[in-house]
């Protein structure tokens, strides 16, 4: 057994809970220990902390795998293939839903840790290498490249950013094998399709159609291979990214969308399509018009030409939808042209909704094949879930997405905190243990700073949105001051004239992880996320199939037309609180990502920004729950029922009419572990995971004996 308070070898402990003195200073020296020896997983009781090594570790093999397949976690050394595995033998020993809630910054590692499990979870099950099972887990694994080419690209934070929010469950059958599953999708940050910032790129998927695609692909869609030509690959000056081979990534994507077997060849042909389509319409610019009506003309026939190729719709349509709006005045239907701005704004509002449009379509074709089938055997299964959302993030310019993004970590963090710190001193308090009260930060005022309805930013944005007349972003601005002015977490300009750290288009939050400034123009925008029926209209009469598939609101007439459905802060606010109620059903196993350095170091361990994340995370006040509190509780009829075996006294039953206190105490006593428990109301509590290792092990070994006994008992039946 690995598991251990003391340090023989030097590695620092594995357990931040057997730390000698708990403090943070000794928490991030000991990551920082282990960091060095290449030793990046440390647990927190059963909450395990994922150092971001920065290089292969080669610690991900078969053989490793081998080591950890039905083992209990403190059986071996921490590895995230523990918790899978815990989360995995949980589902299957007591037929609980579980979920792993991966968290952490951006580029703290959450991806490539959920990409870890799956791989983990593939190479376990199966071992009778049934052929719908082996088909389910290829098309979970190989999803995963399609899914990063649309919705990852390279930030100032990570090379590989997540853009959008994914949950992902996996379905088991009775034996424990996957037989489906779904992926649920959250807020992609379409806006990056049309603006990078400075050191960014646009998502994968664009560069790689260019870099990766062959001669013969690219001259059929007008595109050269140059990505330096084109304004929506261009803008951030990054297109080459040294940790990236978008060709190799391209042939990849190509190959798991050939063995998904609900894209056809006409399906990818047309997908790639519209993304060389978009690639076009960002070089179509607009010169104000020579005569009076002040309509724009198209300066780039050609992009116009091309794109309207590639969106199979004729040039002439594609132009009249840019510079021309129809709309509704007093019953009356009018044309209105757009000034240069608007055109551009139309544009770009085209490529968005078509690109997020495109991306759902690709989640839900990936959906289609993990759908469970046959749904009558498999209808009791079991679920885990793996939740890999993008993290906490700051950026020169943080709009509209960054305020989602990091509303999205707040909410998680809430959950974290209710279930391992409120929780679980709640329990101690309602089953009568003796406990000394731990305090820390509860964030659940910035939650409802974000979210509660009237005062909160999005329901002041939901109102601004709705006014009639003109609110502009400022004026959004001015009512968020009015109204959270005595706010402690929120502050702009305006209420605070002396801090120049802000515009006077800008508020702040202080978050739970740090002060992010957020600039308010385009904020109205993001949320109405509006799209003129005209667009809408043009995709729908698209003889591209695909394209047109994804515009059927495109059918409408304009008096049909909802004018106003939901907006985009509306929707994320429900569903991040759909996404933490599923969360909340199942049991939870918590991987807490840190970032060493900001430089994607190998050899960099940055003390403060360590320590900054030691601190925001609650780690300290979880190791100090954890510590003054029991590793493992069970209900008393649970315990007995799995235990009862290793004592003679309570084997087969425990005495008549004795109380299962009792019993659970006598089994713990006739294996000498009583001392290590305390007893609760409705629940037995266990300090050390020594103890329920022990009792697993004893167990295991009568095993035997019980079968021996079960056909001893069949035979003087018959
Ligand atoms: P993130 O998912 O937490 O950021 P990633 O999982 O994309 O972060 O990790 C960023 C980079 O760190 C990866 O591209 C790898 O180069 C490296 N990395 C992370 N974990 C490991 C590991 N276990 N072994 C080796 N390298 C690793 V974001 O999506 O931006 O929030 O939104
Ligand atoms: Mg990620």
């Amino acid at each position: 057994m690995s598991y251990g308070g003391h340090d023989p070898n030097g590695y620092g402990v594995e357990d931040l809970v057997l730390l000698s003195t708990i403090d943070l200073k000794s928490v991030v020296q000991n990551l920082q220990l282990r960091f060095q020896k290449g030793r990046i997983y440390t647990y927190i009781g059963e909450v395990l902390v994922a150092v971001n090594p920065y290089r292969q570790l080669g610690i991900y093999e078969k053989s490793t795998v081998d080591q950890y397949k039905g083992r209990e976690i403190y059986e071996r050394a921490p590895h995230v293939f523990a918790i899978a595995d815990a989360a995995y033998r949980s589902m299957k020993r007591f037929g609980r839903d579980s979920c792993i809630v991966i968290s952490g910054e951006s580029g703290a590692g959450k991806t490539e840790t959920s990409k870890i499990i799956m791989k983990y979870l593939a190479a376990i099950t199966n071992v009778r290498q049934q052929g719908e099972i082996e088909r389910v887990k290829n098309v979970l694994l190989r999803s995963n490249c399609i899914l990063e080419a649309f919705g990852c690209a390279k930030t100032t934070r990570n090379d590989n950013s997540s853009r959008f929010g994914k949950y992902m469950h996996i379905n088991f059958d009775y034996d424990g094998d996957p037989v489906g599953g779904n992926i649920s999708n959250y807020l992609l940050e379409k806006s990056r399709v049309v603006r990078q910032q400075e050191g960014e790129r646009n998502f994968h998927v664009f560069y790689q159609l260019v870099n990766g695609g062959d001669d013969g692909l690219l001259r059929q869609f007008g595109l050269t291979k140059d990505a330096k030509q084109y304004y929506f690959l261009n803008q951030g000056q990054s297109h080459k990214v040294a940790s990236i081979n978008d060709s190799r990534d391209f042939a990849e994507v190509q190959t798991a969308l050939r063995s998904i077997h609900t894209f056809d060849k006409q399906d990818v042909e047309s997908m790639w399509s519209v993304i060389a389509g978009l690639i076009h319409l960002g070089n179509v610019r607009f010169i104000d018009g020579e005569n009076s009506s002040g309509a724009v003309h198209i300066a780039e026939k050609a992009a116009l030409q091309n794109a309207a190729r590639c969106l199979n719709v004729t040039p002439d349509e594609l132009a009249k939808s840019l510079s021309s709006q129809v709309v509704a005045a007093h019953g009356d239907i009018v044309k209105k042209q757009h000034d240069v701005n608007a055109a551009y704004y139309t544009r770009d509002a085209l490529a968005k909704a078509l690109y997020e449009r495109l991306f759902s379509w690709m989640v839900s074709k990936v959906n289609e094949a993990i759908s469970v089938q046959n749904s009558s055997r498999y209808s009791k299964s079991h679920v885990i879930g793996v939740l890999d959302i993008y993290g906490f993030e700051i950026f020169g310019t943080n709009s509209f997405e960054q305020l989602c993004i990091n509303y999205c970590n707040e909410k998680l963090q809430q959950l974290f905190i209710e279930l391992v710190l409120k929780q679980e001193q709640e329990e101690y308090e309602r089953e009568g243990i003796k406990w000394v009260k731990i305090e820390y930060f509860n964030n659940k005022v910035i939650c409802d700073l974000v979210e509660i309805p009237r005062t909160g930013i999005l329901s002041i944005l939901d109102e601004a949105c709705a006014s009639i007349g003109n609110v502009t972003d400022k004026v959004f601005l001015g009512e968020l001051d009015k109204k959270l002015k005595s706010h402690k977490h929120y502050t702009s300009r305006n209420l605070k004239q002396s801090d120049k750290s802000m515009g006077f288009e800008e508020f702040k939050i202080t978050h739970y992880a740090g002060d992010v400034t957020y600039s308010v123009m385009g904020f109205m925008d993001k949320n109405k996320d509006t799209l003129f029926q005209d667009l809408k209209r043009l995709l729908y009469h698209s003889k591209n199939r695909l394209v047109k598939s994804l515009f059927p609101d495109g059918s409408k007439s304009m008096a049909e037309v909802n004018r106003r459905p939901p907006t985009a802060g509306f929707l994320f606010k429900n569903s991040m609180s759909e996404l933490v109620k599923q969360l909340a059903q199942k049991e939870p196993h918590y991987i807490r990502c840190i970032k060493p350095n900001e430089e994607k170091n190998s050899n960099v361990f940055d003390l403060e920004r360590v320590e900054h994340q030691v601190r925001y995370l609650g780690l300290l006040e979880n190791v100090r729950v954890r510590r003054a509190g029991f590793a493992h509780r069970m209900p008393y009829d649970r315990f007995v029922n799995r235990y009862k075996l290793i004592c003679a006294s309570t084997w087969p039953n425990p005495r008549r009419g004795q109380q299962l206190k009792d019993s659970c105490m006598q089994i713990l006593e006739s294996a000498g572990l009583a001392q290590d428990c305390v007893q609760g109301r409705t629940k037995i509590f266990i300090r050390s995971p020594q103890t329920v290792f022990r009792l697993e092990e004893l167990r295991t070994e009568q095993l035997p004996n019980v079968i021996t006994f079960l056909q001893k008992m069949v035979r003087g039946v018959q």
